[in-house]
């Protein structure tokens, strides 16, 4: 990733841009308004992102999948703009065809939930160079959450990251990033393992984790005995996850709340001793 030389000095941060009706969280923001959602990414940078990720699909449990003209609708008049003001992007998408107008439009990673498995995505991706995320995600959307269950979730969750590096790299795709998918078919206790978990899968290829606003947040503060939390009142869990992962050897966070990110990130760096 070109921005990879930052690394050292903690994990990259990627703003989340959901331009769609359906987030979990972000979701309806933008409506149908490029100039309000560039604006929004601008704003982001402006606050320490290194990167946006745009995408058009909702992922969330249970969601709609989107169609092919409807994604590119969405997705790349808002790459367009976003490049052309000179931002970094990447494009969280599961379809090869819009990863690639993507990256054509100037994207530099493609960020796939589905973990490149569609037919042509690691050819495609290849052909491009782009970067790209992969992530492990159990079942699909629909119904990833109905009922996770793993004999072990860590190991079971890096071998997969391993495998699909393995076939990526055959294929000739040469900048390979891995996540193990907050959310995406696990329960509390299995999220909690993954995170403490993440050195584990630092070793396979630099670790991208995405634990912004997720329900786990608000299951740790039930679990606690407290009221559940809406998706917009898990700042301070959401800046916990991300401090805690960055300290683990997370090297790029995704994350809604980019000022937040960034300053508790900063703070806990110097308290840490690694400069101010
Ligand atoms: N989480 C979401 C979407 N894309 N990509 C990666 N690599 N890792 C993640 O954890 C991840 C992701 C879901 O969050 P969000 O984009 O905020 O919501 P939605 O899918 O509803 O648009």
């Amino acid at each position: 990733m070109r921005v990879k030389a930052k690394i050292t000095h903690g994990p990259l941060v990627m703003g989340i841009l959901n331009v769609t009706p359906d987030s979990f969280s972000d979701g309806g923001r933008y409506g149908d308004d490029v100039a309000r959602a560039v604006e929004a990414g601008l704003a982001m940078m402006a606050a320490g992102a290194d990167i946006v990720d745009v995408g058009g699909e909702s992922t969330r449990p249970g969601a709609a999948p989107v169609d092919m003209a409807e994604e590119r609708r969405r997705v790349l008049p808002v790459v367009t703009a976003l490049v052309r003001a000179g931002v970094p992007v990447s494009v969280d998408t599961m379809k090869p065809a819009i990863a690639r107008a993507a990256v054509e439009a100037g994207a530099s990673v493609w960020n796939d939930v589905n973990a490149l498995n569609a037919p042509d995505a690691a050819e495609t991706a290849a052909a491009l160079g782009c970067s790209v995320i992969v992530m492990h995600m159990q079942g699909a959307p629909a119904t990833m959450q109905a009922d996770p269950r793993y004999r072990d979730v860590v190991g079971e969750v890096a071998d997969y990251l391993r495998a699909r590096v393995r076939v990526l790299a055959a294929a000739g795709v040469r900048d390979v990033w891995v996540d193990p998918g907050i959310g995406f078919g696990k329960t509390l206790a299995q999220n909690v393992a993954l995170l403490r978990a993440l050195p584990v899968f630092a070793q396979i290829a630099p670790v991208l984790v995405g634990a912004s606003r997720k329900s786990f947040i608000g299951r740790i503060e039930t679990a606690d005995g407290a009221v559940a939390s809406h998706e917009t009142a898990r700042l301070g869990g959401s800046v916990a996850a991300a401090v805690f992962a960055a300290r683990q050897g997370a090297a790029m966070l995704r994350v809604h709340d980019v000022a937040e990110t960034v300053q508790a990130l900063r703070v806990a760096r110097a308290l840490e001793g690694d400069g101010a």
